[in-house]
């Protein structure tokens, strides 16, 4: 039985995969926070922040499914730490101790700022809606340089939103299911072909707005269809903001404002060489 370690355990979509998925892999869970563990896996708590942290808790697994990290838009202050600087150390740990697969959930933000009347595949060049959003790309180039230069197995899944049910209008064209996410990151663990490659984590939407032939090609049959709910949520839909309604990203596609960050302290100006 392949040894998985799961980062960001405890959140929400790494509380579906780990029921998902037990039995089938030996699951090491990580975390900052601390989680309720699930019959058989084992816990690390780890800052992957800090590439020690990194290096310990990628040692002696087949595949890494990379869920760390802030998982919504943030401060720029979070969002590097944890999504640049620990999306880097997770890559480069998987790297040194040995690890050829990484699974790495990206997200639907990453090409949020496609409109909603365009359908996209996997080969569109990324449209971020978010700090958050840009962030993913970040983690997406990352997984195309450790493909292409060290030879790892690289599977990205741009996932829509993980819930055992769809929550709104937007989310009825991007839903997936508990189940089908878990299929996905199984073909992404075990499929010989995989080298670098982008799927969309979705179910069989109707109202889907990807082509997801690449995740199909690689043998993905996902069982969910949002349809099934499409009236129920209707009922219950507001109109949003307008930019909001017209871009595949919705809320993330605001403008917002930003915070000044507090002025830097003033320095003394340096005197250029070879003057007196
Ligand atoms: C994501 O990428 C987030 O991780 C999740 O929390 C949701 O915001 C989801 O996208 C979404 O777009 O619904």
């Amino acid at each position: 039985m392949k040894t998985i370690l799961i980062t960001g355990a405890a959140g929400d979509v790494g509380t579906h995969l780990r029921r998902e998925l037990a039995g089938k892999y030996r699951i090491r869970a990580s975390d900052l926070r601390s989680l309720k563990k699930i019959a058989q896996e084992s816990f690390m708590r780890a800052d992957i922040s800090k590439m020690a942290d990194a290096l310990r808790i990628t040692k002696g697994v087949d595949a890494v499914v990379h869920l760390g990290g802030y998982s919504v838009e943030g401060p720029w202050e979070g969002i590097l730490s944890a999504n640049i600087i620990g999306c880097y150390n997770v890559f480069e740990a998987a790297r040194r101790n040995g690890v050829k697969r990484i699974i790495f959930p990206t997200s639907n933000h990453a090409a949020g700022f496609y409109r909603r009347d365009e359908t996209i595949d996997h080969r569109v060049y990324p449209k971020p809606d978010s700090r958050y959003g840009v962030s993913k790309v970040f983690g997406e180039a990352l997984a195309s340089l450790y493909a292409d230069k060290y030879g790892m197995q690289v599977f990205c899944i741009r996932i829509g939103n993980v819930n055992p049910a769809p929550i709104d209008k937007r989310r009825l064209s991007i839903w997936i299911s508990p189940r089908d996410i878990a299929q996905l990151v199984s073909i992404g663990i075990e499929h010989t072909q995989v080298r670098f490659e982008i799927v969309y984590g979705v179910s069989a939407n109707t109202r889907s707005w990807y082509d997801n032939s690449n995740a199909i090609r690689l043998g993905y049959k996902p069982k969910d269809n949002s349809e099934v709910y499409a009236a129920e949520v209707l009922a219950g839909e507001r109109r949003g903001d307008p930019v909001a309604e017209t871009f595949q990203g919705g809320a993330f596609c605001v403008a917002e404002e930003i915070p000044n960050p507090a002025p830097l302290p003033r320095r003394k100006p340096r005197r250029a060489a070879g003057r007196k």
